[in-house]
Formats: C-alpha cells, structure tokens, sequence
C-alpha cells in the first residue's frame, strides 16, 4: 500500500517512520512530505533512503493513506485537498478532533465506527489517548462519574525545538531558540498549549473535550491540570476516577491486565511502578499505583504512563490505518487488485 507521511522530517513524523518499518506494515511505497524548506532533504525507511517531495507532488502520487503529522494550520490547510484526491487522511493535529463530521480514534475503543466515507480520521491528543487506553476498560464495567487528572508531559510533545531548548540549557548551549516562555531544565510548567479565556490551557480542553467524544459519553466529567515537566520519554499521569458504581481493586486490576494495549506495572513494595524512561519507545499504555481513593466511596486512584510519540501519536495513526487496511476502508490500487 502507497503511503504519504506529512511531516515525515518531524519527532513524530520520524516515529512514524519507525513503527511503520517495526510492525511490518506493508508500504509498498513511501511518499515523506514536509514543509517546501525539506523538499529534497532524504529521511530513512527501512533502512533505504527517501527524498523528501511536496504536497502536491505526493497528492499526484495517489497514496491510499496520508498520515499527517505536520501541526494544526498544515492539516487545515492540506488535508480536504488529500481528502478530495480520495486519499484517506490520519491526522495528528488537533485541527479535526471536534469536528461533528470527523471521528475521533483509538483503535482500542471505537475504530469500528470507521467507513470508506472517513477521508478525514482524527488522531487525539497524546496525553488523552493514554488515559482513555486506560478508563475504557473500567467505565463499561463500573460506568466512570468523573475524573480529575494532572498531567506530567514530556518535551517531545512540543517537537524537535523543544528537545534542543532543554538540552541546550543542560548544557549551557548558546544561540538555539526558545519554545517555551521560561527555562524548562530544573522546572516545572503549568502551561501547555495556549491559555483559554476559562482560564485554562487549550491541553487541558483538550482532555475534557475529547474524552466525552472517544467514549461516546457525554456525561462523563473531566477536569485537568496540564503540566511540562524537563523529562523526553513519555507524558505520566496522575488520574482520579470516581464511578458510578463501587468496584474491588481486585476487579479493576483484573480487568486493566486483560486491556487490550495496556501493561500493569503494580508493584510497589518493590519499586515497581510505570515511569517515563521505561515507556520509553514502547506501544503499551503502561499503569501502577492502583489504589482506592480513600477520601470518598468509589474513587480509584492511578497513574498512568506512556511514551507520547508512540501511543500518543504514530502507533495510534499507524494502529488506525492497519485497521483501514484490513477493513478495505480506504481506496488502494493494490487492495482492489
Ligand atoms: P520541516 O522539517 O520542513 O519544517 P516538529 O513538530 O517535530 O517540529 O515537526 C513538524 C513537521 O511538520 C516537520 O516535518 C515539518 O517539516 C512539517 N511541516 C511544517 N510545515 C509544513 C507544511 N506547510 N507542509 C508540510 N509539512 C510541514
Ligand atoms: C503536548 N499534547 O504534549 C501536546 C502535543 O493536540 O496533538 C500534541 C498536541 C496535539 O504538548
């Protein structure tokens, strides 16, 4: 299958490349496009190298899939023109989540709604998709009230800029661009994305609005506070979940492990627990310190960890066009041969 990633010279254009190659999709043609300034500019799959064309090139070259990965203002601008090519878009921004007309994806939870009339599929935001990975499970069981999350996310949710800022001030590095309002080496955040007049941050919308909309369920409540912590690995979150109905921690570790891309890591006693360097590159929602919220009824807490460029974003863009392709949801000269 002919596949386009936009923004393939990207942080999460380049993971993208990588679980691609890892989970053997079967490209049979790749198209990397990025910005006019990388036309030219070669990025690695597969161990062979690729020139990196324009959009408009990577339109005539008809891919089945587009997966975007190339900010908000690109996918606005660029998707509908992939779209009306028939190319089936996945895209990462946030630019299509709240659309009506687009659906919002994690394969675990509800790419069955998925049809060949989705030209535009959404990709949510990283640190959305990890926690719902996780409360899915435990909402069909005990029916989720609402939750209180707090999030610690990592730099690479910012790009490639944002990496060079914290190492620069690590290491003292003059001359390379600022992302972020203040130093992030040696500090802690409460900023991510831009403030909203609610007072706050479009992130933490982000959370609230798209997890009604994955789930289906409008009556689910969510409250976050988003934070950018000096950390690469992966976004970590500390969730509060109160149910509807009461449950054993037996039960919710119980169906936690059986969760389709989850791994529990609950072991406190020996230091067990998820954290960023060891979700490291990985595909799996990763959650720990289970346990009763002991100052109301009902009430679990956890927290949940996993890497933001893979889960957060090329797995699940990658996970949703495996789907597309299994499902003959897309138009593929090679599918219909
Ligand atoms: P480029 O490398 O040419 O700037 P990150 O978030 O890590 O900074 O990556 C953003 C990605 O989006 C890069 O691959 C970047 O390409 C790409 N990009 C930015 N603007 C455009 C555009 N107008 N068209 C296509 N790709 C774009
Ligand atoms: C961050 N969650 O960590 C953001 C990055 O809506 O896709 C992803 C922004 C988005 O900064």
């Amino acid at each position: 299958m002919k596949i386009a990633v936009v923004g393939a010279t990207g942080l999460v254009g380049s993971e993208i490349l990588k679980v691609l190659a890892e989970r053997n999709f079967p490209v049979s043609e790749l198209i990397p496009v990025a910005s006019e300034r990388s036309v030219g500019k070669q990025v690695e799959f597969k161990g062979k190298q690729y020139t990196v064309v324009s959009f408009e090139d990577a339109i005539a070259a008809k891919p089945a899939i587009a997966i975007f990965s190339a900010g908000g203002g690109t996918s606005l601008a660029l998707a509908p023109k992939f779209a009306e090519a028939g190319i089936t878009v996945v895209d990462n921004s946030s630019a299509w989540r709240m659309d009506p007309t687009k659906k919002l994806v994690v394969p675990e939870i509800n790419a069955v709604t998925l049809t060949p009339e989705d030209k535009i599929i959404a990709n949510p935001n990283c640190s959305t998709i990890q926690m719902v990975v996780a409360l899915k499970p435990l909402h069909d069981r005990f029916k989720i009230k609402r939750v209180v999350v707090s999030t610690y996310q990592s730099v690479t949710g910012t790009g490639k800029a944002a990496v060079d800022q914290l190492f620069a001030e690590r290491t003292g590095q003059e001359g390379v661009d600022k992302v972020y309002p203040h130093p992030i080496d040696l500090n802690v955040l409460p900023h991510i994305d831009v403030f909203l007049d609610n007072g706050y941050t479009k992130e933490e919308m982000k959370m609230v609005n798209e997890t009604k909309k994955i789930m289906g369920d409008d009556s689910i409540q969510v409250t976050a506070t988003t934070v950018r912590i000096p950390t690469i690995g992966g976004h970590s979150e500390a969730v509060n979940v109160e149910f509807e109905n009461e449950f054993e921690l037996s039960e919710v570790v119980e169906l936690l492990t059986n969760a389709e891309g989850v791994i529990v890591q609950d072991d406190p006693k020996n230091k067990v627990y998820p954290m960023p360097l060891t979700a490291h590159g990985k595909d799996e929602v990763f959650v720990g310190r289970i346990r009763r919220d002991e100052s109301q009824p009902k009430t679990l807490n956890m927290w949940i960890v996993a890497d933001n460029l893979r889960k957060g974003a090329a797995t699940n863009a990658v996970q949703i066009a495996e789907y597309l392709m299994k499902h003959n949801l897309v138009e593929s000269e090679e599918v219909a041969a």
